[in-house]
């Protein structure tokens, strides 16, 4: 699966941490966006789409969740609850993002602009595409 657990390099000293992330070294393509995700119930499951062009970078910077992420071929489940860890998703990935903390702040940089026309919100077409990769 094109997926890829990204650790990030911490800044530390005596005052705390911070984490630095720039296009095409730790995120590995160009930003063109940001957004982030809060507020977001337990019985909650988000997402549920795959995207055509679109590539992410995940990265839970408070609080935890999962996301089952698939490829048409093979399905898994990752924990994000780590501000110093993120996970590059490629197009073409199923997600399905659930079991929000009530204290979860996921934040998503996107390689593109929003585009309703880039989601495949339908399963079975998802399952079409990919086979005729
Ligand atoms: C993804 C997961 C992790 C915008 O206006 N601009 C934006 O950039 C985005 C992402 C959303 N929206 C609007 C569209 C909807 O009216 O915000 C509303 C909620 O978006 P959506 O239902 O797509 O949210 P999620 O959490 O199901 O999915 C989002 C992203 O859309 C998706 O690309 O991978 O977060």
């Amino acid at each position: 699966m094109d997926i890829k657990r990204l650790q990030f390099m911490m800044n530390g000293d005596e005052r705390g941490q911070l984490i630095a992330l720039e296009e095409n070294r730790e995120i590995p393509f160009t930003m063109k966006r940001v957004y982030y995700i809060f507020d977001t119930r337990k019985d909650v499951v988000r997402g549920m789409h795959a995207h055509i062009s679109l590539q992410q970078v995940l990265v839970c910077v408070h609080g935890s969740c999962k996301i089952t992420l698939d490829d048409g071929k093979e399905r898994e489940t990752v924990t994000l609850d780590d501000p110093s860890e993120g996970i590059y998703i490629s197009n073409l990935v199923w997600r399905e993002l659930f079991d929000f903390s009530e204290d979860a702040v996921l934040m998503v940089i996107a390689s593109e602009i929003y585009d309703e026309s880039d989601y495949i919100r339908d399963y079975d077409s998802f399952l079409k595409r990919v086979s005729s990769k």
